[in-house]
């Protein structure tokens, strides 16, 4: 596969190149994108340097992926021109995630909708990822009626200005301000800019997404999305309401039987998932597993996830190797 990285040099883009080498992503020519500001500039991927492009050359070389991770501006702008000279996009920004004709893939729960034809395809947000690799096996076997969630986000979402703020404040050194309050030894209720609702758009994101990767409308989701002085991944509460009773050992193993979920569940030796362990883990982790006694059918859960990773990443390597495995993408190279 030619393979383009578009933000090749931002947060998600490192991590991305990162992950096409560990899991040995079949690639035969990396195309790295940046803005014009990092044009010729290297990078290094496997060993080799590889020397930044331009987006319009990037389209001109004609790729056969790109993985974007460049922010939503620049997939708006740009996506369909890369779809136009037939390459097959996987876009990890806001951008397309709730447009009608777009599908927003976690590969595990809905991979198998993708066809030939879709040539932008979204990536969820972090937040949304992680809450529903929990939660789709539970939906598949009980039904959520309501999802109640609090996240404790990682700094590493903002990007590059909110890890260096809080290394600032740390060191009690001044400088460029990510947020409109400090973050060391604070906690944010701000995630993404406020809609005119009085929730943020993280928090919509929560509620919208997941209405569409579950393909159910009808489950009610309420959000407050809150940003802490982390930095290896996101943590959130989770309490869910299901149409069905369930039993917890059950609902264990059915989590335990999930691909990409790994259960930490033992309260008698302190074992729960936590940030600092997930980081640099593909999987989501899941704990602190309990029934709500205050009202019927209704499970309390912590989970937690590298946000770089399954939330951003990784999520998007795993939905081109699906591509590649159903050959809905063929290189061109193949066919020449
Ligand atoms: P650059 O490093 O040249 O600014 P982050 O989200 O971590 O800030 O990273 C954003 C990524 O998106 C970076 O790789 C950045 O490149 C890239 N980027 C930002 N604006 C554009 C643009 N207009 N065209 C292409 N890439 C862009
Ligand atoms: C955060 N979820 O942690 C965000 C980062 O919609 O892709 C990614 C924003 C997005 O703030």
């Amino acid at each position: 596969m030619r393979v383009a990285v578009v933000g090749a040099t931002g947060m998600v883009g490192q991590v991305m190149l990162k992950v096409l080498e560990e899991r040995n992503f079949p690639i035969s020519e990396l195309i790295p994108v940046a803005s014009e500001r990092s044009v010729g500039k290297e990078i290094s991927f496997k060993n080799n340097n590889y020397k930044i492009v331009s987006m319009a050359d990037a389209v001109a070389a004609r790729p056969d992926i790109a993985l974007f991770s460049a922010g939503g501006s620049t997939s708006l702008e740009w996506a369909p021109k890369f779809a136009e000279a037939g390459v097959t996009v996987i876009d990890n920004s806001s951008a397309w995630r709730m447009d009608a004709g777009k599908k927003l893939v976690v590969p595990e729960i809905n991979a198998s909708g993708i066809e030939k034809e879709d040539k932008i395809i979204a990536n969820p947000n972090c937040s949304t990822i992680q809450m529903v690799m929990a939660l789709a096996p539970l939906h598949r076997e009980y039904k959520i009626k309501r999802i109640v969630v609090s996240t404790y986000q990682s700094i590493t979402g903002t990007g590059v200005k909110a890890v260096k703020q809080l290394e600032n404040e740390y060191e009690g050194v001044s400088g460029e301000m990510a947020y409109p309050y400090p973050i060391h030894r604070n906690a944010l209720p701000h995630c993404d800019v406020f809609e005119e609702n009085g929730y943020t758009k993280e928090e919509m994101k929560l509620v919208r997404e997941t209405q569409k990767i579950l393909e159910d409308r009808t489950i009610s989701v309420t959000a407050t999305a809150v940003r802490v002085p982390v930095a290896g991944g996101h943590s959130e509460a989770v309490n869910v309401e299901f149409e069905k009773d369930f039993d917890l050992t059950e609902v264990r193993s059915l989590l335990n039987d999930t691909p990409g979920v790994t259960l930490q569940d033992n309260p008698d030796v302190n074992t729960y998932p936590m940030p600092i362990y997930a980081e640099g883990k593909d999987d989501v982790f899941v704990g602190r597993i309990r029934r709500d006694h205050s009202q019927p059918n209704t499970l309390n859960m912590w989970v937690v996830s590298d946000n770089l990773r399954k939330g951003a990443a990784t999520n998007a390597v795993q939905i081109a190797e699906y591509l590649v495995a159903e050959k809905i993408v063929e290189t061109s190279l193949s066919e020449a």
